[in-house]
């Protein structure tokens, strides 16, 4: 009897914050994987009074820039084409440097280090971590969430439709944290 009641108290105490997640939520994490599954990197996304800040740390990727991006669906399988395109619920152009832009998933390069490792910090007002109640910009935490992807080229901020950034070589499911 005893076990029983302790097992029905934790299960309710799981439950309040779900409940309650739309307007407290103001984190959330990626684990970054390779095409292989190995991870090579975490994301972290905060909240703050004017967009969200993201930090970013990663290992094992091809020295050089990448282009990393936000994209639309919290899916990486069965492979990266899961995530699907940018976070862009305005249908703006892709690019920081293009004047129909930019989308809502578009962020700066990431700059891998010859030793394949790489910290970052970046910066977007395009999105929310927990959605667009008293006008935040679009959730990374919408019904079907969003991902982090890291591609193979650098992204050029201008053309279409991703920057020329090429093939996707990590990806990560955005999740509350
Ligand atoms: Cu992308
Ligand atoms: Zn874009």
């Amino acid at each position: 009897m005893g076990i029983l009641f302790i097992t029905a108290t934790v299960l309710a105490l799981m439950a309040t914050p779900t409940a309650a997640f739309a307007s407290e939520v103001t984190t959330a994490s990626a684990e970054i994987a390779n095409a292989a599954g190995a991870v090579v990197g975490k994301a972290i996304f905060e909240q703050t009074p004017t967009g969200v800040l993201i930090f970013v740390k990663a290992w094992n990727l091809p020295p050089g820039p990448h282009g990393i991006h936000l994209h639309a669906v919290g899916s990486c399988t069965p492979d990266f084409s899961a995530a699907a395109g940018h976070i862009n619920p305005d249908k703006a152009a892709h690019g920081l440097r293009n004047p129909d832009g930019p989308d809502n998933g578009d962020l700066p390069n990431l700059y891998v280090a010859a030793d394949g490792t790489v910290e970052a910090e970046f910066f977007t007002t395009r999105v929310s971590v927990m959605g667009p109640a008293q006008g935040h910009p679009p959730a990374l935490l919408d019904e079907n969430g969003s991902a982090v992807v890291i591609h193979d080229m650098p992204d050029d901020h201008q053309s279409q439709p991703i920057g020329g950034a090429g093939g996707r070589i990590g990806c990560g499911v955005i999740k509350r944290s």
